[in-house]
């Protein structure tokens, strides 16, 4: 186990990317800002947009802006270590070439490259390691939370919003593109979330975890692929058997240190997913000090970035990346 969390735990500084359809909207549909609490990626639950509509922004994601030998570049010189990208979020739409799936960036968008090996190949060439955000919940799929459409998440076990074909998108579906992922990516962590949905229970989360570690011995997997939602809940605690390798913490960073591994994930601004209307940018040094404050009680810290549907970065995470990424540099001259 030690052996294994080694490289994560000295890596200390990691960038999350909330990248997808979601992007293309910015947080708005129809010329209305759609609010909602969590982040523009919910734009097809909190707008209540039916699948067919949310379709026709996967129809415009065309990020021809993208340049992952950039985007590597930038997580190195930032001082990160590591990388978490939404593989797929709750909406359901792949950022790879599934075999099991056309809702994805090769077959779906105009595109039609699959992002995730560009990205995968050049945090190789830059020593980052890369990992896949994957979402158990799916909004698109009609055997899993699709049902709700268009209130896709129910948020409670309601037994009235349970998807009773939940099992088969769970084996034929959800496994099978882990396996895909592991088989053509290599990913060193896998991160997990919507896993809150009815359908999904301890039961699952057992039979998952040893699925992924079967598929990839020295694969890293979040608190998220079981049922103890926030921070360190579903961590093992006396008595428990909990399954997940460390605690992740959401906007926040822990009080103290812990006997468990955590992570804090953070956004510079207010959502993940990219929204237009969203300027309310924490300063360089509040996210520099969140990363010494989250290190010194012994966490990660997961930096987000949205990108823009085209795959340009904000200039204002770029700003305060670069401002990061020259304290870094100071600091860890000998
Ligand atoms: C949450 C998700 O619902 C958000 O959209 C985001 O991905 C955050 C990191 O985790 O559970």
């Amino acid at each position: 186990f030690n052996q294994r969390m080694a490289w994560w735990r000295e890596a200390k500084f990691g960038m999350f990317i909330h990248w997808g359809p979601y992007s293309v909207a910015g947080g708005e549909y129809k010329g209305e800002t759609i609010a909602g609490w969590v982040g523009a990626e919910w734009i097809m639950n909190d707008g209540e947009i039916p699948i067919k509509e949310y379709e026709k922004f996967s129809k415009q994601f065309n990020p021809t802006n993208f340049d992952a030998d950039a985007y590597a570049k930038l997580m190195k010189d930032t001082g990160m270590k590591y990388v978490v990208i939404t593989s797929k979020h709750h909406d359901g739409f792949g950022l790879w070439d599934s075999k099991v799936s056309d809702y994805d960036i090769v077959d779906f968008s105009p595109y039609g490259k699959d992002i995730l090996k560009q990205l995968s190949e050049a945090c190789k060439k830059y020593g980052i390691k890369f990992g896949l955000y994957h979402s158990i919940m799916d909004w698109h799929h009609p055997q899993a939370q699709a049902i709700n459409e268009p209130n896709y998440n129910a948020g409670e076990k309601d037994s009235t919003l349970y998807n009773p074909e939940f099992p088969k998108y769970y084996e034929g579906y959800l496994k099978v593109q882990l396996k895909e992922l592991i088989d053509n990516y290599d990913p060193e962590i896998l991160w997990f979330d919507g896993e809150w949905i009815p359908e999904y229970d301890h039961e699952n989360a057992l039979d998952l975890y040893q699925y992924v570690r079967s598929l990839k011995p020295t694969i890293i997997i979040n608190n998220r692929i079981d049922v103890g939602r926030q921070g360190l809940m579903g961590m093992n605690k006396e008595g428990e058997d909990f399954v997940g390798d460390f605690g992740t913490p959401e906007k926040e960073v822990l009080a103290g240190t812990s006997t468990f591994d955590w992570e804090a994930c953070m956004t510079i601004n207010d959502t993940w997913g990219y929204r237009k209307s969203d300027h309310d940018w924490k300063s360089a040094k509040t996210l520099t000090h969140n990363l010494i404050d989250a290190a010194a009680k012994g966490g990660n810290y997961l930096l987000n970035i949205g990108p823009m549907g085209d795959g340009t970065i904000p200039q204002p995470s770029l700003d305060r990346l670069d401002k990061i990424g020259k304290w870094v540099k100071v600091n860890s001259e000998a």
